[in-house]
């Protein structure tokens, strides 16, 4: 989409994104994970970074319902909403990538148009796709917040899983049934597949 304004210009500094990522001697790259609630974004997003701090990377995460207190705290869950929430932190995640970052981002993102969106702002080759597949039986019996027993009696609307859709990705880069698969197993693939781009 085209800025409303129309009296801006770009104006170039002299350091390049290429200058920054080699001072931190690694490719910026954003891994997207995308799932229901409680399907175990965050715990993996957060156990990634540990780990790739670990092996000597700059990491940032991008969390859903972290930025919705600040960012997006301006946001609900209406499709336009959740698809502007998508779209601020594709942008977010676009700059930390310019600034030399590696950026984990955990949104549920329940729509393919809003995740090819996202692929779009920060680039086909940046964007790295990674599929929570718990089933929503499994994200209902842990319901780390009530969301879903609230949701289910009314009191939560367009509550994703339950009365609101996710449409999963057709191609991601990796997927994980967090029922199935340990974390740190999941954390280990994750970084192979990274090592491997
Ligand atoms: S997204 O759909 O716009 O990508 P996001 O990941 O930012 O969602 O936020 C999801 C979190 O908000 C959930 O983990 C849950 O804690 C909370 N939440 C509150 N209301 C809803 C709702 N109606 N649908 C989904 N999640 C909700």
């Amino acid at each position: 989409m085209k800025p409303k304004q129309t009296n801006i210009e770009r104006f170039s500094g002299h350091v390049s994104s290429g200058d920054r990522a080699a001072l931190l001697g690694q490719r910026p790259l954003t891994v997207w994970l995308t799932g229901l609630s409680a399907s175990g974004k965050s715990t993996i997003g957060y156990a990634l970074e540990r780990r790739l701090l670990s092996l000597g990377h700059a990491c940032y995460v991008l969390d859903g319902d972290n930025l919705r207190h600040g960012l997006n705290r301006d946001l609900g869950f209406s499709v336009t909403e959740r698809r502007e929430n998508i779209r601020r932190t594709a942008e977010m995640a676009k700059l930390l990538n310019d600034a030399g970052l590696i950026v984990i981002a955990a949104l549920i993102s329940p729509r393919r148009d809003d995740r090819a969106m996202a692929r779009e702002i920060i680039g086909d080759s940046l964007f790295v796709e990674i599929y929570l597949s718990t089933p929503l039986d499994t994200c209902e019996q842990r319901d780390p917040k009530g969301l879903y027993a609230r949701a289910r009696c009314g009191e939560i609307a367009e509550f994703t899983g339950i009365s609101a859709p996710y449409e999963t990705p057709l191609d991601p880069d990796l997927t994980f049934d967090t029922s199935r698969t340990e974390i740190h197993a999941s954390v280990s693939l994750i970084v192979e597949h990274l090592q491997s781009r």
